[in-house]
């Protein structure tokens, strides 16, 4: 394009995409591209994008994950999902040009405006297990749902979107249960926690069983800066419901929060729930429609910048905590430039018992060439040279939590010395003590940024 053009267009605020001029930023960079307005030029239609940036893509498994959240989109065609209208790409970057949703989404409704009642939080409820159910009949699995992912349309009905960490069947290992530790700590199932394995739909129904409790009370049912301990209340399922909601919203509350995924209310139980049937007419899908054409030549990958180390093998999904832990197969300097404490920090999950942990761990730091300290069942790995803090040398700090009798939660802290020896440290330690590849290294990004809104954790930014 001419240079004249482009001029002319970014004075006027318009880049053309295709037949879409493209507007404002509607969502910041978050699982790796931005979402912007888009208008169709002949139709005057309004549209969502999301761009992709390719060279940003720098993991074949990342490439995999928008693949695979394209291809579930395509496969949702309900009124409480949002759409897929088509995607583009052009040599640097991929578009998934989905449904305008113009309301916001529901965290921001809630934090500005508070509660709903009863009877509005049953109607976005019902819209809700509408959609999560559909989904879940096509064998989708969202995994990450929270309010942030509940766009509200201009007549205050709800749309799912951010399908960038859902499964499909495909996804299911020999053993019938998916395993990926995925979604946001808050609204996390105790399943998902534990890491055995889990049903494709009881950690979905958890999270909307926090949904509805966020809906009713303004507040998140479980909660904490430290977590170890939000952990620790989930996996016990302890949280009050407050008696002031009806007694027929806190039993349905009560059924669908239960840590036991065995004995946790199915779909089929919540859509006979007494509460839940009030004033209920289920939405009808709208599969019928033909499919519009998806260039997969989108996907087509460049190759990774020489620079970016090889990444021998990465977990089957990747978000904003795994790439933490892959830290050493991809270039994510950007990320640790400004290095601040939740870069410092790391935790992940394992069934090993605390004292095993400990010697296993002792085990790898002392192979490294690190000396050890024990105290107070804390372990600090030192290493210097000829017992001098320079250029090299490293402190870290390590600690088990006890979550369960049969679940640990090993967190690392670096006191000081280099980033990437740190994280060559994390990575030999989560490979000897067993941490499968497709568990989170889980960051304290959120912990150390709770302000504002106190009734309602901070949005995830995810890198932004
Ligand atoms: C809208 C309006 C809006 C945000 C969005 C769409 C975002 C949608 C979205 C969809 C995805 C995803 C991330 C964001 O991975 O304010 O119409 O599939």
């Amino acid at each position: 394009m001419a240079i004249k053009k482009k001029i002319e267009e970014k004075q006027k605020g318009a880049v053309q995409l295709g037949k879409y001029e493209i507007g404002r930023t509607l969502l910041g960079e978050g699982n790796f591209g931005k979402v912007k307005l888009a208008t169709h030029v002949d139709s005057g239609l309004q549209f969502a994008v999301k761009v992709f940036e390719k060279n940003k893509i720098v993991s074949p498994k990342i490439n995999e994950q928008i693949i695979r959240e394209i291809a579930t989109l395509k496969l949702l065609k309900h009124p409480n999902v949002i759409r897929l209208h088509e995607v583009l790409a052009s040599k640097t970057k991929i578009y998934m040009v989905l449904e305008y949703v113009p309301g916001g989404d529901l965290f921001d409704r809630i934090a500005n405006r508070g509660k709903l009642s009863e009877t509005q939080g049953r109607k976005l409820f019902q819209q809700l297990i509408d959609g999560v159910n559909y989904c879940h009949q096509k064998g989708v699995f969202h995994r990450d749902l929270k309010l942030e992912n509940l766009l509200v349309d201009a007549k205050g009905n709800i749309k799912i979107s951010d399908f960038g960490l859902s499964a499909l069947p495909q996804h299911v290992r020999e053993d019938g249960l998916l395993h990926t530790t995925c979604g946001s700590p808050n609204y996390v199932a105790p399943e998902i926690i534990a890491n055995r394995g889990y049903q494709g739909s009881t950690p979905d129904i958890w999270s909307c069983g926090v949904i509805l409790y966020v809906i009713l009370t303004g507040f998140l049912p479980f909660d904490d800066r430290n977590m170890v301990v939000l952990y620790q209340k989930i996996f016990k399922g302890d949280t009050q419901i407050p008696k002031w909601i009806s007694p027929e919203a806190q039993n349905l509350i009560r059924k669908i929060l239960d840590p036991n995924p065995d004995t946790r209310i199915t779909m089929v139980g919540i859509k006979e729930d007494a509460w839940f049937k009030q004033d209920y007419t289920p939405t009808v899908p709208d599969d019928e429609e033909e499919d519009k054409y998806i260039d997969d030549e989108a996907f087509s990958m460049s190759e990774p910048p020489s620079s970016a180390p090889k990444c021998p093998e990465s977990p089957t999904l990747i978000n904003a905590f795994q790439l933490i832990g892959m830290s050493s197969c991809l270039d994510l300097s950007g990320f640790f430039e400004n290095e601040g404490v939740s870069e410092r920090k790391i935790r992940f999950t394992s069934n090993h018992s605390a004292k095993d942990l400990l010697a296993r761990i002792e085990d790898t730091v002392t192979e490294m060439g690190f000396r050890v300290q024990k105290k107070n069942g804390k372990l600090k790995a030192t290493q210097e040279h000829r017992g001098q803090r320079c250029l090299g040398s490293l402190s870290v700090a390590v600690e088990v939590f006890e979550i369960s009798s049969s679940l640990y939660v090993v967190e690392l802290r670096k006191s000081y010395g280099d980033s990437s020896t740190y994280r060559q440290l994390c990575k030999k330690l989560s490979s000897d003590l067993g941490i499968p590849q497709s568990q989170e290294l889980l960051s304290t990004e959120l912990e150390n940024n709770i302000e504002g809104d106190m009734r309602l954790h901070v949005r995830e930014t995810e890198f932004s």
